[in-house]
Protein backbone atom coordinates (compact mmCIF):
# COMPACT_ATOMS: atom_id res chain seq x y z
CA UNK A 1 0.00 0.00 0.00
CA UNK A 2 1.91 3.29 -1.21
CA UNK A 3 1.05 6.75 -1.85
CA UNK A 4 2.52 8.54 -4.10
CA UNK A 5 3.22 12.13 -3.92
CA UNK A 6 5.33 14.34 -5.52
CA UNK A 7 8.88 12.98 -5.03
CA UNK A 8 7.75 11.18 -2.20
CA UNK A 9 6.34 7.88 -2.07
CA UNK A 10 4.34 7.28 1.58
CA UNK A 11 4.53 3.80 2.95
CA UNK A 12 0.77 3.41 3.81
CA UNK A 13 1.56 -0.32 5.50
CA UNK A 14 1.11 1.06 8.98
CA UNK A 15 -1.66 4.28 9.35
CA UNK A 16 0.34 7.91 9.27
CA UNK A 17 -0.66 11.15 10.84
CA UNK A 18 -1.46 14.56 8.90
CA UNK A 19 -1.08 17.19 11.24
CA UNK A 20 -3.23 20.22 10.55
CA UNK A 21 -1.88 23.65 10.36
CA UNK A 22 -4.10 26.27 10.13
CA UNK A 23 -2.91 29.81 8.64
CA UNK A 24 -5.96 32.33 10.01
CA UNK A 25 -4.52 35.42 11.22
CA UNK A 26 -6.91 34.65 14.62
CA UNK A 27 -5.46 31.11 15.06
CA UNK A 28 -1.80 32.56 15.68
CA UNK A 29 -1.75 36.04 16.36
CA UNK A 30 -3.29 39.10 15.84
CA UNK A 31 -0.13 40.65 14.43
CA UNK A 32 1.02 40.93 10.62
CA UNK A 33 1.15 38.61 7.95
CA UNK A 34 5.02 38.09 8.84
CA UNK A 35 4.49 37.49 12.89
CA UNK A 36 1.16 34.91 11.38
CA UNK A 37 3.22 32.96 8.90
CA UNK A 38 5.96 32.81 10.98
CA UNK A 39 4.08 31.11 14.17
CA UNK A 40 2.16 28.83 11.52
CA UNK A 41 5.72 27.63 10.21
CA UNK A 42 7.11 27.11 14.02
CA UNK A 43 3.90 25.32 15.10
CA UNK A 44 4.26 22.81 11.74
CA UNK A 45 7.91 22.00 13.27
CA UNK A 46 6.62 21.25 16.08
CA UNK A 47 4.29 18.97 14.57
CA UNK A 48 6.54 17.06 12.55
CA UNK A 49 8.88 16.61 15.66
CA UNK A 50 5.45 15.12 17.15
CA UNK A 51 6.04 12.17 14.25
CA UNK A 52 3.48 13.93 11.96
CA UNK A 53 4.31 11.88 8.55
CA UNK A 54 2.43 14.41 6.20
CA UNK A 55 0.85 18.78 7.14
CA UNK A 56 -1.71 19.68 5.55
CA UNK A 57 -1.56 23.86 5.59
CA UNK A 58 -4.74 25.72 5.06
CA UNK A 59 -5.77 29.39 4.59
CA UNK A 60 -9.42 28.87 5.72
CA UNK A 61 -11.75 28.44 2.57
CA UNK A 62 -12.53 24.69 3.30
CA UNK A 63 -14.06 24.98 7.41
CA UNK A 64 -17.83 25.07 7.64
CA UNK A 65 -19.72 28.34 8.28
CA UNK A 66 -16.73 30.17 7.76
CA UNK A 67 -16.78 33.68 5.94
CA UNK A 68 -15.09 33.09 2.52
CA UNK A 69 -11.36 34.18 2.10
CA UNK A 70 -10.78 35.69 -0.95
CA UNK A 71 -8.32 34.13 -3.33
CA UNK A 72 -5.54 36.99 -2.67
CA UNK A 73 -6.22 36.39 1.11
CA UNK A 74 -5.79 32.79 0.75
CA UNK A 75 -2.85 32.79 -1.41
CA UNK A 76 -1.26 35.78 0.89
CA UNK A 77 -1.91 33.22 3.91
CA UNK A 78 -0.74 29.54 2.98
CA UNK A 79 2.55 30.40 0.24
CA UNK A 80 4.58 32.55 2.10
CA UNK A 81 4.29 29.46 4.61
CA UNK A 82 4.44 26.45 2.14
CA UNK A 83 7.46 28.70 0.74
CA UNK A 84 9.21 28.73 4.29
CA UNK A 85 8.73 24.85 5.15
CA UNK A 86 9.35 22.98 1.70
CA UNK A 87 13.69 23.42 3.00
CA UNK A 88 13.11 22.68 6.39
CA UNK A 89 11.19 19.13 6.47
CA UNK A 90 11.50 15.73 4.06
CA UNK A 91 7.89 14.92 4.83
CA UNK A 92 4.82 15.62 2.14
CA UNK A 93 2.90 19.20 2.31
CA UNK A 94 -0.51 19.09 1.33
CA UNK A 95 -2.36 22.11 0.70
CA UNK A 96 -6.08 22.41 1.94
CA UNK A 97 -7.99 24.13 -0.79
CA UNK A 98 -10.51 23.56 -3.49
CA UNK A 99 -9.38 26.51 -5.60
CA UNK A 100 -7.31 25.92 -8.67
CA UNK A 101 -5.30 28.94 -8.09
CA UNK A 102 -4.44 28.34 -4.51
CA UNK A 103 -3.30 24.55 -5.71
CA UNK A 104 -1.10 25.96 -8.46
CA UNK A 105 0.15 28.63 -6.30
CA UNK A 106 0.91 26.04 -3.81
CA UNK A 107 2.24 23.26 -6.05
CA UNK A 108 4.82 25.78 -6.93
CA UNK A 109 6.07 26.61 -4.11
CA UNK A 110 6.71 22.77 -2.98
CA UNK A 111 3.35 21.20 -2.02
CA UNK A 112 2.91 17.75 -2.76
CA UNK A 113 -0.31 16.50 -2.31
CA UNK A 114 -3.82 18.60 -2.73
CA UNK A 115 -6.37 18.27 -0.04
CA UNK A 116 -9.64 18.95 -1.44
CA UNK A 117 -13.07 19.22 0.28
CA UNK A 118 -14.83 19.49 -3.36
CA UNK A 119 -12.99 16.79 -5.03
CA UNK A 120 -11.74 18.24 -7.59
CA UNK A 121 -14.87 19.81 -8.99
CA UNK A 122 -13.84 23.49 -9.35
CA UNK A 123 -13.65 24.28 -13.35
CA UNK A 124 -9.56 23.53 -13.93
CA UNK A 125 -8.70 21.76 -10.63
CA UNK A 126 -8.25 17.90 -12.32
CA UNK A 127 -6.85 19.20 -14.78
CA UNK A 128 -4.08 21.22 -12.12
CA UNK A 129 -3.86 17.67 -10.39
CA UNK A 130 -3.07 16.01 -13.46
CA UNK A 131 -0.70 18.07 -15.14
CA UNK A 132 1.17 17.84 -11.99
CA UNK A 133 2.89 14.33 -10.21
CA UNK A 134 1.25 15.82 -6.70
CA UNK A 135 -1.14 13.09 -4.90
CA UNK A 136 -5.09 14.22 -4.57
CA UNK A 137 -7.24 13.17 -1.21
CA UNK A 138 -10.84 13.13 -2.75
CA UNK A 139 -13.62 14.27 -0.38
CA UNK A 140 -17.13 13.66 -0.04
CA UNK A 141 -19.52 16.98 0.91
CA UNK A 142 -23.27 16.94 0.59
CA UNK A 143 -24.07 21.02 -0.32
CA UNK A 144 -21.97 24.16 0.24
CA UNK A 145 -20.06 24.91 3.31
CA UNK A 146 -22.22 27.34 3.97
CA UNK A 147 -25.59 25.16 4.48
CA UNK A 148 -24.60 21.85 4.80
CA UNK A 149 -25.44 21.59 8.08
CA UNK A 150 -28.81 22.70 7.81
CA UNK A 151 -30.80 19.60 6.92
CA UNK A 152 -28.64 16.43 5.35
CA UNK A 153 -30.34 14.07 3.82
CA UNK A 154 -29.19 10.68 2.36
CA UNK A 155 -31.78 7.42 1.48
CA UNK A 156 -27.90 5.96 2.04
CA UNK A 157 -25.60 7.32 3.15
CA UNK A 158 -22.80 5.19 3.24
CA UNK A 159 -23.93 3.98 -0.62
CA UNK A 160 -24.20 7.53 -1.85
CA UNK A 161 -20.68 8.72 0.03
CA UNK A 162 -19.29 5.67 -2.29
CA UNK A 163 -20.73 6.79 -5.05
CA UNK A 164 -19.75 10.19 -5.29
CA UNK A 165 -16.28 9.07 -4.62
CA UNK A 166 -16.03 6.18 -6.99
CA UNK A 167 -17.22 8.49 -9.95
CA UNK A 168 -14.55 11.36 -8.62
CA UNK A 169 -12.18 8.53 -8.53
CA UNK A 170 -13.02 7.36 -12.07
CA UNK A 171 -13.32 11.45 -13.09
CA UNK A 172 -9.42 11.57 -11.83
CA UNK A 173 -7.84 8.67 -13.14
CA UNK A 174 -9.50 9.83 -16.73
CA UNK A 175 -7.87 13.38 -16.47
CA UNK A 176 -4.96 11.77 -15.71
CA UNK A 177 -4.15 10.66 -12.16
CA UNK A 178 -2.77 7.48 -11.25
CA UNK A 179 -4.78 5.48 -8.88
CA UNK A 180 -1.93 5.07 -6.48
CA UNK A 181 -1.88 9.17 -6.36
CA UNK A 182 -5.57 9.07 -4.67
CA UNK A 183 -6.51 8.82 -1.60
CA UNK A 184 -10.74 9.06 -0.79
CA UNK A 185 -12.11 10.67 2.14
CA UNK A 186 -15.96 10.51 3.62
CA UNK A 187 -15.74 13.75 4.80
CA UNK A 188 -17.01 13.42 8.30
CA UNK A 189 -19.38 16.81 9.21
CA UNK A 190 -19.15 17.79 5.78
CA UNK A 191 -23.51 17.64 5.17
CA UNK A 192 -23.68 15.21 7.68
CA UNK A 193 -25.93 14.50 11.17
CA UNK A 194 -24.25 12.66 13.65
CA UNK A 195 -26.33 9.68 12.48
CA UNK A 196 -24.62 9.85 9.49
CA UNK A 197 -21.36 10.50 11.16
CA UNK A 198 -21.82 7.06 13.08
CA UNK A 199 -23.12 5.19 10.37
CA UNK A 200 -19.96 6.07 8.53
CA UNK A 201 -17.41 5.23 11.39
CA UNK A 202 -19.51 1.66 11.58
CA UNK A 203 -19.47 0.84 8.16
CA UNK A 204 -15.73 2.58 7.20
CA UNK A 205 -14.34 -0.85 6.59
CA UNK A 206 -16.86 -1.33 3.53
CA UNK A 207 -14.83 2.11 1.75
CA UNK A 208 -11.67 -0.26 1.40
CA UNK A 209 -14.01 -1.76 -1.12
CA UNK A 210 -13.00 1.34 -3.47
CA UNK A 211 -9.53 0.76 -3.83
CA UNK A 212 -7.64 3.34 -2.58
CA UNK A 213 -6.35 4.36 0.95
CA UNK A 214 -8.79 6.16 3.08
CA UNK A 215 -8.09 9.46 4.76
CA UNK A 216 -10.16 10.05 8.08
CA UNK A 217 -10.99 13.70 9.57
CA UNK A 218 -12.51 13.33 12.39
CA UNK A 219 -10.26 15.60 15.25
CA UNK A 220 -11.65 17.65 17.68
CA UNK A 221 -15.39 17.68 15.49
CA UNK A 222 -18.76 18.04 16.53
CA UNK A 223 -19.68 14.34 16.11
CA UNK A 224 -17.07 13.89 19.35
CA UNK A 225 -18.69 17.14 21.04
CA UNK A 226 -22.29 15.41 21.00
CA UNK A 227 -20.79 12.19 22.43
CA UNK A 228 -19.28 14.11 25.11
CA UNK A 229 -20.66 16.94 26.00
CA UNK A 230 -17.30 18.41 25.30
CA UNK A 231 -16.19 21.88 23.71
CA UNK A 232 -13.88 22.16 20.71
CA UNK A 233 -10.55 22.32 23.04
CA UNK A 234 -10.95 19.60 25.05
CA UNK A 235 -11.85 16.84 22.65
CA UNK A 236 -8.49 15.55 22.64
CA UNK A 237 -9.30 12.09 24.11
CA UNK A 238 -12.62 11.71 22.02
CA UNK A 239 -9.98 12.35 19.17
CA UNK A 240 -7.44 9.58 19.97
CA UNK A 241 -10.59 6.92 20.38
CA UNK A 242 -11.67 7.97 17.25
CA UNK A 243 -8.38 7.68 15.24
CA UNK A 244 -7.98 4.51 16.60
CA UNK A 245 -10.89 3.24 15.62
CA UNK A 246 -10.89 4.36 12.34
CA UNK A 247 -7.25 3.00 11.72
CA UNK A 248 -8.84 -0.45 12.85
CA UNK A 249 -10.90 -0.24 10.44
CA UNK A 250 -8.96 0.76 7.87
CA UNK A 251 -8.03 4.35 7.44
CA UNK A 252 -4.74 4.95 6.33
CA UNK A 253 -3.91 8.57 6.81
CA UNK A 254 -5.57 10.19 10.27
CA UNK A 255 -6.06 13.98 9.38
CA UNK A 256 -5.44 15.78 13.08
CA UNK A 257 -4.82 18.64 15.14
CA UNK A 258 -3.48 16.24 18.59
CA UNK A 259 -0.13 14.50 16.55
CA UNK A 260 1.64 13.55 19.47
CA UNK A 261 -1.32 11.80 20.85
CA UNK A 262 -2.32 10.05 17.84
CA UNK A 263 1.10 9.07 16.72
CA UNK A 264 1.49 6.89 20.38
CA UNK A 265 -1.93 5.81 19.78
CA UNK A 266 -1.68 4.81 16.26
CA UNK A 267 1.79 2.98 17.56
CA UNK A 268 0.05 0.84 20.21
CA UNK A 269 -2.64 -0.08 17.51
CA UNK A 270 0.17 -1.19 14.89
CA UNK A 271 2.18 -3.37 17.87
CA UNK A 272 -0.98 -4.53 18.98
CA UNK A 273 -2.74 -5.56 15.48
C1 LIG B 1 -14.61 24.12 11.51
C2 LIG B 1 -15.22 22.90 11.23
C3 LIG B 1 -13.31 24.32 11.15
C4 LIG B 1 -14.54 21.91 10.55
C5 LIG B 1 -12.62 23.34 10.48
C6 LIG B 1 -13.25 22.15 10.16
C7 LIG B 1 -11.45 17.84 6.68
C8 LIG B 1 -10.66 18.49 5.75
C9 LIG B 1 -11.47 19.94 7.16
C10 LIG B 1 -11.63 16.42 6.58
C11 LIG B 1 -10.20 16.51 4.66
C12 LIG B 1 -11.43 20.61 10.42
C13 LIG B 1 -12.52 21.04 9.48
N1 LIG B 1 -11.93 18.75 7.56
N2 LIG B 1 -10.02 17.85 4.75
N3 LIG B 1 -10.69 19.80 6.06
N4 LIG B 1 -10.99 15.80 5.54
N5 LIG B 1 -9.59 15.82 3.67
O1 LIG B 1 -11.79 19.96 11.43
O2 LIG B 1 -12.35 15.76 7.34
O3 LIG B 1 -10.27 20.92 10.24
S1 LIG B 1 -11.85 21.45 7.89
Amino acid sequence: MQFDCGKFQLDLTSPCVMGIVNVTPDSFSDGGKFATSNLAIAHALKLVEEGAGILDIGGESTRPNSTPVSLQEELDRVIPVIEGLVGLINIPISIDTYKPQVMQAAIAAGASIVNDVRALQENGALEIAAESNVGVCLMHMQGKPQTMQVNPEYQNVVSEVQAFLKERLQASIHAGCRASRIVLDPGFGFGKTRAHNITLIQQLESFTCLGQPLLVGLSRKSVLGQMTGNDVDARLYASVAASVIAAQKGAKILRVHDVKATVEALKVVSALQ
